[in-house]
């Protein structure tokens, strides 16, 4: 896979994908990060990304040319085929929500450029004729898009078969191919986790963890799963696709 990020701070990116996955994946060769820097595609002596809003208002409007012809000259050597596989996304408080599924999609891709937004907004023409997605990765305010491609590389990297290498266990990938497509199909939060020490500051690791009751041990994270994502996300419960097993657990939590 190969990743071009187009942004006016390729220095942002120094650090984020430097360390664990990401940066084993490169050294691999599993994917390639590549940054470039948009006002090596302007044509002006200032090397001007920006420009006032026609119809007036705050703040600056980031330019098309610049991304267009950087998306253009990134693709110029790309056959039909490689460009079929090809996402353009723009990043931008205006996109659709980026989620578990949008990543499985990235995935697929053999390479995705990512746009990265600035100032005020960017020009309506990139999102309809240029990037072939508009992406948000919240309902917050951000000062731009390049934590948010951040955040879509770091999730679709963790998709690509081989990725994860020895970081995810053995006894996870048993229990199902794909434990993390729990949290977008249908799926609930992840159970609560311990380690040692068994006594912290007074606060004991649930007794039932520390025995040896394989079955009780999952029954009751499959309860605590449930609980918690009743708390903190009941917009997922309510969509979610549970087992007898799990209507039966939630029933129980409410007596
Ligand atoms: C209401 C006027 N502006 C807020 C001060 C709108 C606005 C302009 C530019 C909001 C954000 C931005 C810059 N943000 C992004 O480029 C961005 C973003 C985000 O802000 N939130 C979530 N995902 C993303 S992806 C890119």
């Amino acid at each position: 896979m190969i990743y071009d990020i187009v942004t006016i701070f390729p220095e942002f990116f120094r650090g984020p994908f430097e360390h664990g996955i990401l940066r084993r994946a490169q050294e691999e060769g599993l994917i390639e990060i590549r940054l470039h820097d948009l006002r090596n595609y302007t044509t002006d002596k200032h090397r001007t990304v920006d420009d006032r809003p026609f119809g007036g208002g705050e703040g600056m409007v980031l330019k098309p040319e610049p991304l267009f012809t950087a998306v253009e000259s990134l693709l110029s050597d790309q056959t039909m085929e490689k460009r079929a596989r090809t996402a353009i996304v723009l990043l931008s408080a205006q996109g659709r929500w980026f989620h578990q599924s949008v990543a499985q999609t990235l995935a697929e891709q053999e390479r995705v450029v990512l746009l990265c937004g600035r100032y005020e907004g960017v020009d309506e023409r990139v999102a309809e004729h240029l990037a072939t997605l508009e992406l948000s990765i919240g309902d917050y305010v951000l000062s731009g898009g390049e934590l948010a491609a951040a955040v879509v590389v770091d999730a679709t990297t963790r998709l690509l078969p081989e990725a994860l290498g020895d970081e995810r266990s053995v006894v996870e990938e048993s229990f199902t191919a794909h434990p993390e497509a729990r949290i977008s199909a249908g799926g609930i939060l992840d159970c609560p986790h311990y380690t040692r020490p068994a006594d912290f500051r007074g606060h004991q690791v649930p007794e039932v963890l520390l025995g040896g009751d394989h079955e009780e041990v999952r029954r009751w994270r499959r309860e605590k799963a449930l609980a918690k994502t009743r708390r903190n996300r009941p917009d997922l419960l309510a969509r979610a696709r549970l087992t007898k097993e799990e209507r039966a657990l939630l029933d129980k939590l409410d007596s």
